[in-house]
């Protein structure tokens, strides 16, 4: 009979608990890729992928866009939350029903029944390309989580703690993968080492990595 039930019933993916209020997710955004992959190259078009550059001159590795209400923002200016684009003057082009949809899903699977994103700051690595540690505190309530999306080559998560000269877990990130941090988590150092070169199957010589936020 349990054969049968495995048959039917596919097991649940495997749940990892990162730290305290932080979970991945593994496989969460499967059953979206097709819908999301699409939505990037529509959301592309209109406000193509572009290296910021950060306040103190350095011009990011990885690429970025956005979409929703609110887009992240970096210039010799500082960082912020723009409702417009800076590089085409128009609003960044609105969050589409399948991100809201996989961002509240896997917000509530980990603890978070309540979050409703207003802004995805979408994060396109070539090989070489790397975030160094950060935190995410440009928002204005660190009430709501980050979850973040990842999609194509894989890619090494390293989640530190509240200092950023404190010890950092690493966790392997893959094509699917949703990692949830919130509560006493939401102000932990993340960042993602130099991706390696490689080719994924539907994604290419890439990865790509959505991170919802509630920015304003
Ligand atoms: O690419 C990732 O997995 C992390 C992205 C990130 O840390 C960010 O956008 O703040």
């Amino acid at each position: 009979m349990s054969d049968l039930f495995d048959l039917i019933i596919p097991p649940n993916p495997p749940r990892e608990v990162m730290a305290d209020g932080a979970m991945l997710l593994r496989g969460a955004a499967l059953p979206y890729e097709t819908d999301i992959l699409t939505a990037i190259q529509t959301i592309a078009t209109r406000s193509p992928f572009r290296h910021m550059v950060t306040p103190g001159g350095y011009v990011m590795s990885v690429a970025m866009t956005n979409c929703g209400a609110a887009g992240w923002v970096t210039d010799r200016t500082g960082y912020r939350y723009d409702a417009l684009d800076p590089e085409s003057g128009q609003p960044w082009p609105v969050m589409p029903a399948s991100f809201l949809d996989l961002a509240v899903s896997a917000a509530t699977e980990a603890g978070y029944p309540d979050f409703m994103p207003d802004a995805c700051l979408i994060n396109r690595y070539e090989p070489g390309a790397r975030l160094s540690l950060h935190q995410d505190k440009n928002e204005r309530d660190f009430a709501n989580p980050i979850v973040s999306v990842s999609l194509g080559l894989p890619a090494t998560f390293q989640f530190g703690g509240l200092k950023r000269n404190d010890p950092v877990r690493k966790f392997a990130l893959r094509h699917g993968d949703v990692a949830v941090w919130g509560g006493p988590s939401r102000l932990r150092y993340h960042g993602v080492p130099k991706l390696k070169d490689g080719e994924h199957g539907t994604v290419g010589r890439m990865r790509l990595n959505l991170t919802f936020r509630g920015a304003l």
